[in-house]
């Protein structure tokens, strides 16, 4: 009965364990794979000696004790006993941490294959409750207007400096098959470099804890072809150039809502100017403390005094905390910064399809 327990312990451990834990690095173009290889090793053979022996000795208490047996005879003070363990203990520290230090001090790999320090591209990555925003420049810093929110999308072959910033708590960037984790701190930037090797979509998500939707906060790295990513950069300058951001203004006329498109904007199925908005990650059908789900905002909309429900949506989304519904933090919506990333019929739209949710 007993080894049956443990076979399927054993086996439930095996079928819990998520692929990602055994994807352990970057396989492609960012932090140097071998070193973090070496390191994985080495670490991963001590920890399995330790692992062996520390549960054979469990496994043999197991099997060699039976119910009702005596307690054994303790042991106290056995010097050579402890002064050994301890020393074992400090060596296997030593030999962990002189490799990890030896790593934390190399540079990227992209990074040192490149002569003069200066990338192809810039991105200038800025993490929020809870999305992404990506700003794109060519070299260091010369600007092309193009912005997107969860999709980087970047050529391969190319050396990339992303330029790793937060807008309001502490996110962690991380897509682990091209580098480790980089925290995104407000008011601090942090860099990785890139060089993507093999053209595909990589990815990753917020790996620092940072509120209700934390595991919402995914990253989509899109590598492209350089004469595939320049074509999308055309297209997107030009699309950048027409689209107007609806803004903060509240007297502005809207055009008249579709409510059908509302539905797909607000449920992430359609974007504008390629942003995404996922509204309905945090405002769903059931109740949830990340944001107000539909049913409460049909309450608040229609029980806002001195406001129409379209007037009172309106300033909800472009100016989220102009007014804070009760047991809500405004904090994350307004991190989104929606007023520059709708566009007045986007934001129609939407309040359009939130309208005929009221009725
Ligand atoms: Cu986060």
């Amino acid at each position: 009965m007993k080894r049956y327990t443990l076979w399927i312990g054993l086996a439930l451990l095996l079928l819990a364990l998520p692929a990602q834990a055994l994807a352990h690095g970057p396989s492609d173009g960012g932090a140097d794979k071998g070193k973090i290889d070496d390191l994985f090793m080495i670490i991963g053979v001590m920890a399995m000696f330790v692992f062996v022996f520390v549960e054979g000795l469990i496994l043999r208490v197991i099997w060699t004790r039976k119910r009702g047996d005596e307690e054994p005879e303790q042991d106290e003070g056995n010097h050579i006993l402890e002064i050994s363990w301890t020393l074992i203990s400090l060596a296997i520290i030593a030999v962990i941490f002189v490799f990890t230090y030896r790593f934390m001090n190399t540079e990227y790999a992209a990074e040192a294959q490149n002569e003069t320090g200066i990338p192809d591209l810039t991105v200038h990555v800025e993490g929020y409750m809870f999305d992404w925003d990506y700003e794109y420049f060519r070299g260091e810093g010369e600007p092309t207007g193009v912005k997107t929110t969860t999709t980087l999308t970047v050529p391969t072959d190319r050396l990339i400096l992303l330029e790793i910033t937060s807008r309001d708590v502490q996110h962690s960037f991380w897509v682990s098959e091209l580098a480790g984790k980089v925290d995104a701190v407000p008011g601090y930037t942090n860099t990785m470099w890139l060089n993507i090797d093999k053209p595909g979509t990589y990815q990753g998500n917020c790996a620092e804890f940072c509120g209700e939707a934390h595991s919402e906060m995914i990253i989509e790295l899109v590598a492209v072809k350089p004469a595939e990513f320049e074509m999308w950069l055309s297209q997107k300058r030009a699309a950048a150039g027409q689209f107007v951001p609806v803004g903060t203004d509240l007297a502005i006329q809207l055009p008249t809502g579709d409510a059908e498109r509302g539905a797909r904007l607000f449920n992430g199925e359609e974007a504008i100017n390629e942003n995404t908005f996922g509204c309905a990650n945090c405002h769903g059908t059931a109740p949830s403390p990340a944001g107000p789900s539909l049913a409460q905002i049909r309450q608040h909309m229609n029980a806002h005094e001195g406001y129409t429900a379209a007037e009172y949506l309106h300033e909800s989304i472009v100016l989220p905390c102009a007014y804070e519904a009760e047991g809500f933090s405004c904090k994350a919506m307004q991190s989104s910064q929606f007023h520059e990333k709708l566009n007045a019929q986007g934001l129609a739209d939407i309040i359009a399809y939130l309208l005929a949710n009221g009725e």
